[in-house]
């Protein structure tokens, strides 16, 4: 049998937001008001066509005083409880009065697990006891969830009331609970039914091999991306009579926003890697002509300071290790014109405020060509990569019960991931300065593919910043 987890509760407490993340499901239907769901819903959780558990959507309980009244009345021993609560549902499923009670009380007689759920900002009361109460009578294994939505903090109150009820307690935020904490929940719940426990092994398997596979597909289709951005150019022959200049800034243009389009691929594919679709999404467009990108913005965005993109970018050409980032402030760099061997690299910093490399070239046949692109700044491939780790790490974070659109214009947020290792920065470098000079070895699929291990290794590295600042955070 399939695991199968009926998510249960008061209205209005997280349930919908908790399917939604467990089944990572963004359809799942969420709302402010209560009694959205009327009736139950099975969300499968599926990899690759095989259905790994299901999630049910559950109305929430309306009256459970008096549904557990009903039931202790006829009540003589424990052993009888599961069967008054399927004479509780067969005496009551057609009529108005426990319409939300007997929906939600099926799926637990057809064998489903419990996941009841509560919001830990607000108080304990006793009207969730008889719905604590009627759960046990169905003899299910369940598991109580601490749901946070507010930010007041009664989890100490709750915890002692939940502990009487069910073997295991946790806290889990619907919002931002991260992927290993749901792995943790099936593993608990794998401990608590025994009947489960090998289904739910593999399903975390079978979950943690999918969450790699869309890493990997990340890494490929931003590494595809940077490559086509950093090698791609807009030509155009221009009649003699006509001066290049007049054409120049449509070109530029023209380029920009082929550049842009193409980011906003990378993005729209990353996004449909993790199982989200038509997500609003929140960025400041790529600037593809100088302006922002020698802001400070933009160096926040990649957690590089002006000293170490300098850097990085003068020992990208072998001159200088990477030691010298952590040996030199910042300052004395930007003073110290006279320190010889930067001076490669700041001429390279200053020299390309004109991003758009636009040239005017002859023609063999007579007439001109203007050619835009492609990109020869140093410091424009980290600006990319920057920002496409940014966004994966958000993908990556998010759950499935979030409906707002997804932000990633928040500078000082990207800043939390921190500067890439000096190594890795170097490989990156290499590569960078290979797609600057073109040419044979750039071509090839096996340089592509080691790129795209590089740009993994980066995505692992960013989000385990990610984990750091959240582990500190609580
Ligand atoms: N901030 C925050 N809001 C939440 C969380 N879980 C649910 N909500 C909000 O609480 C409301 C009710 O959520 P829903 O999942 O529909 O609750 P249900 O009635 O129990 O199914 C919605 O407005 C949700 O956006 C959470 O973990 N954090
Ligand atoms: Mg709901």
């Amino acid at each position: 049998m399939i695991p199968t987890f009926a998510v249960v509760g008061h209205p209005n407490k997280g349930k919908s937001s908790i399917v939604a993340t467990l089944a990572q499901d963004d359809s799942v239907r969420i709302s402010a008001v209560p009694g959205t769901t009327v009736a139950c819903r099975e969300f499968p959780m599926r990899v690759d066509g095989e259905v790994l558990y299901k999630l049910i959507d559950t109305p929430g309980f309306q009256r459970a005083r008096s549904v557990l009244a009903w039931m202790r009345e006829r009540e003589s021993t424990a052993a009888e409880r599961p069967q008054i609560v399927r004479e509780f549902v067969d005496a009551h499923r057609n009529g108005d009065q426990y319409a939300d009670e007997c929906e939600l009380l099926s799926p637990l007689l057809d064998g489903a697990g419990i996941l009841y759920v509560i919001d830990g900002s607000r108080p304990f009361g006793s009207e969730y006891q008889a719905e604590m109460e009627i759960l046990r009578w169905t003899g299910q294994p369940s598991m109580a969830l601490i749901n946070m939505i507010g930010a007041a903090d009664y989890t100490e109150q709750w915890s002692r009331a939940l502990g009487q009820y069910f073997r295991i307690v946790r806290r889990f935020n619907a919002f931002t609970a991260r992927f290993e904490k749901q792995l943790e929940l099936l593993r608990a719940f794998g401990e608590l039914n025994e009947d489960w426990r090998e289904a739910l092994l593999r399903a975390i398997a079978s979950l943690e091999r999918e969450r790699h596979h869309r890493r990997q597909l990340s890494a490929r289709e931003i590494t595809d991306m940077i490559i086509d951005v950093l090698t791609s150019s807009i030509t155009k022959k221009i009649a003699v009579d006509t001066a290049p200049e007049d054409h120049r800034s449509r070109i530029e243009a023209r380029y920009r926003d082929s550049l842009q389009k193409r980011e906003r691929r990378c993005r729209d594919v990353v996004e449909r890697c993790y199982d989200y679709h038509g997500l609003v999404r929140q960025e400041a467009e790529l600037d593809v002509m100088g302006g922002g990108l020698f802001s400070q913005q933009t160096w926040l965005m990649f957690g590089l300071s002006k000293t170490q993109l300098l850097v990085t970018g003068a020992a990208g050409g072998g001159a200088i290790g990477s030691g010298l980032d952590m040996a030199l402030g910042g300052a004395s760099l930007m003073l110290g014109a006279g320190i010889g061997a930067l001076v490669g690299g700041a001429a390279a910093w200053y020299s390309q405020q004109h991003l758009s490399d636009a040239r005017i070239l002859g023609l063999p046949l007579g007439g001109t060509e203007l050619r835009v692109g492609p990109m020869s700044n140093r410091n424009f491939p980290y600006v990319l990569l920057g920002r496409a780790l940014f966004h994966h790490r958000v993908v990556a974070a998010r759950t499935h019960a979030h409906r707002e659109q997804l932000d990633v214009s928040d500078a000082a947020v990207a800043s939390a991931a921190g500067a890439l290792p000096a190594p890795m920065r170097k490989q990156f470098e290499q590569r960078f300065a290979a797609l600057r000079r073109g040419g044979q070895d750039i071509a090839g699929r096996r340089w592509r593919s080691e790129f795209a291990t590089l740009v993994e290794a980066a995505i692992v590295h960013s989000s385990a910043q990610t984990s750091l600042a959240d582990a500190s955070a609580s």
